[in-house]
This record gives C-alpha cells, structure tokens and sequence, in this order.
C-alpha cells in the first residue's frame, strides 16, 4: 500500500530537518502511543536511511527543545500524558475532539499529541505521510476527524461450503480473519491491516460478513474474535461483530428471536457480556435485518426500531454502538409488469417512516449511498434527509461490485464527493449529506461512514494495485470530506508509486477520467450499471435488470425508457425528498440529465438538456467512454521504467483487459437498445450490418 516507506530522492540532504531521537509518553507495548514509535522510527529510517535513538521507557514528556538523547526529539503521547509533566503547556494547545491531534515540527523538534492514544498514532502517520512526500518544513496542525464512525465493513464468511474464508464480492483473494468456519490461527495479516487503516484515520473493522452466520458467537469463535481484537488493538482499530437477527434461536436454542421476548432479551444481553469480557474495547454491532432473506423483527411484527434497540441495549452498560443498516427490501413481492408504482427505491424511507423518535442513542442508522444498490449514478439516499433524531452512517463501497470489480480501473472518490456534497435543503436551509452524518446538521452526537472494503489475502489487498486509491480516499475523505479528489489522489501516488511528475500526470488523468467513463460505458443518464444481475454484477446485461423482483428495473420497452419515480404519475419516490429537491426531480426539465432516466419514463427520441435524443446519447456515450478507456494501456505505457516493474506489468495487464471490456460493454449495451428500439445510430455505427 502506501506505508512502503521507500527512500526518497535527495535523502540526505534532509537529515538536519529531522529529530535524532524519538520519546515515547507512557508507552504500553501493544498500544497505540507505542505503535507511534516504532511507526516513526521504521519510517525515519525507511524514507531517509536516518536511524533514530528511540526511548519508548520515558514516562515525563520533555516535549520541544533538547532531549537528553541529541539535539532533536520527536515526542509522542497523549495530551493528558503530555500536561502531566508539562503543565504550563496546557493552555498553549488547541481543543481536540476524540481522536483528533495536534502536530508540531520546528527544525526537527516534532511534537505530536493525541487527544487519546489513537490520536497520537494518527499524528505521527500524518506526519510520517508529509515526509514520504518529501515535506520536511516547519507547521504546526490541529487535526480532528469530522465523524467519530469511520468505520471499516468485510463481508468475510467463516465457512464457504467447503473450507473457504471466501469474501462475499471480495476480488483480492480469501479471508484473511476466517478459514475452515474458524478464525485462522496466523492473524498476522489482520494487524498489517489495522496498521494501513489506521494510518488514513479509520477507526474499527466489523470482520465477518453482514450476511451473518449465526455460529460467530459461538465459544470458540468468541475467542477467536478476541485475538483478531488483539491484532488490531496496537493500531487502535477496534473491531466490530456482524450479527444474525435468530442467533437466539439458532445458535442459542430458544425457540424464538422475538425481540421483545424476554428470554431473546437475556439471551443477547449474556451473550453481549461474554463478547465484552472477552474484548472491552468491542466497538459494536452491524445488523443486516429483514432484508434479502436476512431474518429480523418484522418476522414477529415487531419494527425495526424495536429490533435496533435490543442490542443497542445490550451494548448500553459496555459503551458500544450498534449500527443498524437502512439496506432494507423484500425481493421477493415487487412485480414490475403489475405494478407501474412498485419501487425498491422506495424501501428504506418506508420502513423507516415513524421510527425517528424511537431508536436508542447508541443506534446509528447505516445507510447507503443511493437508493438502491452501489450504482455507477444515483441520487442520495433520501432517508439522510429523514432520519432527524436518529444518528446516520453513510455505507459506501470500496470493493467495487457493481463498477468493475477491480478488473477495471474506477476511482471512486469524485462519485463519493458529489453525494457528500449533496444539498437536501431540509427546511430550506443547506443540508450537505456530510454535514448530516457528522452530527453538525441536526445536532447529534454519533454519526459517520462505513466503506464496504472486503481486502483478501492477494498481496495487492484488493487485487489491483490502482483500486488502492480508493481505500486512501475512502479513509481520508471520512476524516475530512472536504479533501479533494485530485489531492488525494496526489498524496496516494506520491507514497504508492513516486513523486515523478511524469507518474503523478499519468496516474491522475487515468484516475480522473476513469469514473466518468465507466458511466459512459456501463449506464448512463442514471439508468444504472446494465451489468448482469442475477450473476456476479459484473458485464453487460442489460436485459436482466427487468422482469425480475430484485427491483433495479429500467423499464426498457421498444418506445420508452426510465422509471417514472414522480408524484403525479409514478413510484412517488421524488416526494421522499425536502419539498426544494423534490420539485426539482419531479419535472423533467429541472431533473439533472445524468439521472433523468432515474426519475422518469421518457420516449428513447426525448431531447436532452443537451440537444440530443436518449437514444442518441446512449450511443454516443458507449463510444465516447470506451474510447476513453483505449487510451489508458497507451498513457500508462509511457510510465515503464519509471516505476518497478512488477507493479507495471501488473497494472498494464487489467488496463489492456479494461480496454477490451469497455468495448464489450459499448457494443452489447448500444445493440440491445438499437435492437429494442430500433432507432439508427445518427453516426451509422450501430445497427443491422
Ligand atoms: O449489494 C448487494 C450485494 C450483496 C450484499 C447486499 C448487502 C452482503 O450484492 O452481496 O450482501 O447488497 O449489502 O447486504
């Protein structure tokens, strides 16, 4: 990844900028204050070839000025660590929240103090990153995390059938926390994990896969969680367990889950106290409930609230947290051909609709970007807009299911910005989704992200090398959602690859325009990624989105296409919005071009805000995106021996393939409209020949 802490150009030259020494604040070996050490002196002497002196024995901070060991110290620890020896200090340093920290470096003198021991480690890896892009200057920087969940998801299954830790829509190999139905005995790969999540501020990992098997709670597995709590504790990362709804009845033998049955109550209050007992520290509880065959409290008519409070209740006396996701849909009663207003879209707000008042403050409700499922384009949820006092986590997608599954290059951060920047104008007055989520909009206290991120064993983590961008963005945009694309993807190249002005170019523009070209190729004016449904979500399929009850319909027919999502004439979708945003989707003159196929039906001759017909568009655009991605092997073709080899090749392999797909991906989808449609390409290059 990005901590390869390799040396720099001009090493040398930067020696007298450094600390010669680095002092530890009441370091615990295993904890994170500890962890920032050794972090800073591996990436000392990795990045300059300059081994420090460590002391990691100090229990009084020095702070600026000499250490006792050379003329420079970098001193990490925890504010009130810091205070202790030093109070006069105390009023010189800034406020920090939890997690934050506060950095200073002045001719090698670094002081670098977290609000908890999580923010010392995050510091010292903020300045580890400055350095590794060759930044040594004198700064001082007060930094704090804008949500306090930032959250990793692994959909990792303990058994696969067979013996297999596979990872559901995972494309970078096996579990690296489950084999065999158990944890793995070697964890060594789940600390170098933590190690690179916590060097981008994320703060937990829910381990085992949202579709949850009941035998996770078991004894056994129990302690197994334990010990990957135990790989994660030096970098601060706290895990989280994925739970199934009927564990009482199917791993604890009671003969119901009725969240409002007693004996349920207990059952998930001892077993919460035996995970507890066995981690502290356990951040908390995902729940998947009601949704794809997913068991929950609706199966006793009991809501939803009542099924998030059970174990919001549970976590209370031990502090932790339960997020409760909005992923909630009945697949199997939507029926396109009968029902013009029948919409998965709907779903969420729906099932939500009346339980704002009515969740635990420890529940924090877990939504996806979109309505319905990790499109390449859709709106933002509605229900962030809806959900006043219930805290929300915005759920996005690093593993990239619906976008290319790895094979294809898509970085994801300017997609995740335009949904983090989204105006939902609640009550008139401006209501950014990030503004929502870190608590500020509607004044809570919870709140934050979860990124579906499913790493594997594959060297690379996620079985490309480029994919790692969005990892880096992912982590840095739920510490400051206000980073931008570009930047982010700068510092990212700079530590993954090089600062070769040449890579940075090549890298970016490759990254940049790889969203909007995977929307030109795979579905555009917001009619979803065509890919096949109901095999893989990976390819072209246009034709399988219908006729089927999962619900991500277009309603293609040899006239017209769209879901009609208005008021006055369809789903009534629009009208979940704020009455501003509602207006402007529910007419097709003001509904954005990108999702006008999204909110409504149209003739494929409409005229676009553009001037061309849907159907010319799509023809368009498919040759337009897939031209885009022909260039990538050319570009990246330029960088050869500017960075090693292997990763190279490697790279070069998965953009040469993506080239040949997107043509796959123009080729089927354009035919399958000409062939609905029957409208000639204005252009003459598709049709009958
Ligand atoms: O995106 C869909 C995926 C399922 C996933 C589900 C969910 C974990 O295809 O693989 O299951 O959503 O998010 O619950």
């Amino acid at each position: 990844g990005w901590l390869r802490y390799a040396r720099i150009k001009g090493a040398h030259g930067y020696h007298n900028k450094l600390p010669s020494a680095i002092v530890t604040l009441n370091a615990t070996e295993g904890l994170p204050v500890y962890t920032a050490g050794q972090e800073l002196h591996q990436g000392i002497e990795g990045i300059f070839g300059k081994k420090l002196e460590l002391d990691t024995g100090r229990k009084k901070g020095k702070g600026k000025g000499k250490g006792q060991h050379g003329d420079t110290t970098a001193t990490v620890g925890t504010v009130a660590a810091y205070v202790d020896s030093n109070p006069s200090a105390a009023s010189d340093l800034p406020e920090l929240v939890d997690d934050g920290f506060y950095l200073s470096v002045s001719r090698g003198n670094v002081l670098i103090l977290g609000q908890n021991e999580r923010g010392a480690l995050y510091g010292a890896f903020h300045y580890l990153s400055l350095l590794a892009q060759g930044n040594a200057s004198d700064f001082t920087l007060t930094s704090n995390p804008d949500a306090p969940i930032r959250w990793v998801n692994q959909w990792d299954n303990m058994q696969d059938g067979g013996t297999h830790g596979s990872v559901e829509r995972g494309y970078g190999g096996d579990s690296i926390f489950f084999w065999d139905g158990k944890v793995r005995d070697d964890l060594s790969r789940a600390g170098q994990y933590a190690r690179l999540l916590a060097s981008i501020g994320l703060n937990a990992v829910v381990a085992n896969n949202v579709n949850a098997d009941p035998k996770i709670l078991s004894p056994e597995n129990m302690d197994g969680l334990a010990r990957i709590a135990a790989a994660f504790r030096p970098y601060g990362v706290q895990l989280g367990v994925a739970l199934n709804f009927a564990s009482p009845r199917d791993l604890g033998g009671l003969d119901t889950f009725d969240p409002l049955d007693e004996s349920v109550i207990e059952w998930w209050h001892d077993t919460t106290d035996e995970l507890y007992k066995r981690i502290p520290d356990l951040a908390g509880y995902l729940v998947k409930a009601n949704s794809e065959g997913q068991p929950g409290p609706m199966t006793y008519n009991r809501t939803l609230a009542d099924g998030a409070n059970l174990f919001a209740r549970a976590l209370q006396p031990h502090g932790g947290v339960v997020l409760f996701r909005a992923f909630v849909y009945d697949h199997t009663s939507l029926d396109e051909d009968k029902d013009w207003k029948a919409d998965r879209a709907n779903a969420a707000v729906d099932y939500f609709d009346g339980l704002d008042d009515k969740f635990e403050d420890n529940v924090v409700v877990q939504i996806k970007y979109g309505p319905i499922d990790f499109q390449v384009r859709e709106p933002a949820s509605p229900l962030f807009s809806r959900l006043i006092k219930t805290a929300a986590a915005i759920e996005l997608q690093v593993t990239q299911e619906y976008l290319g599954q790895q094979a294809h290059l898509v970085y994801l951060a300017p997609m995740w910005k335009e949904i983090l920047d989204f105006d939902f104008r609640v009550d008139g007055k401006p209501s950014r989704t990030a503004d929502i989520l870190n608590g500020k909009r509607f004044n809570r206290k919870l709140g934050g992200y979860a990124g579906v991120v499913n790493v594997g064993t594959n060297t690379t983590w996620l079985g490309s090398h480029l994919a790692m961008s969005n990892l880096y963005a992912y982590g840095r945009l739920a510490w400051d959602p206000s980073s931008t694309s570009e930047g982010l993807l700068a510092e990212w190249i700079k530590m993954t690859f090089s600062d070769d002005k040449r890579v940075l170019d090549v890298i970016t523009k490759l990254s940049m325009e790889s969203w909007p070209a995977y929307e030109n190729y795979s579905g555009n004016l917001g009619i979803q990624t065509l890919t096949d449904i109901l095999l893989g979500h990976y390819g072209p399929n246009p034709a399988s989105q219908d006729g089927n009850p999962w619900g991500q319909w277009t309603r293609a027919d040899a006239d017209s296409i769209g879901m009609d999502r208005t008021v006055w004439n369809g789903t009534g979708f629009a009208g979940q919005y704020p009455p501003e945003v509602a207006a402007r989707y529910e007419k097709i003159e003001t509904t954005p071009d990108n999702l006008l196929l999204w909110f409504h039906h149209v003739p494929y001759t409409h005229v676009l805000k553009s001037g061309k017909t849907v159907i010319q568009h799509f023809y368009d655009a498919h040759y337009e995106g897939s031209a885009v991605a022909q260039t990538f092997p050319r570009l990246w073709k330029t960088l050869r021996g500017r960075i090693d080899d292997e990763r190279f090749e490697h790279v070069l392999f998965r953009l040469e393939y993506q080239a040949g797909h997107s043509l796959v991906w123009r080729d089927s989808v354009n035919q399958f409209y000409f062939n609905k449609s029957g409208i000639a390409d204005e252009k003459g290059r598709v049709g009958n020949h």
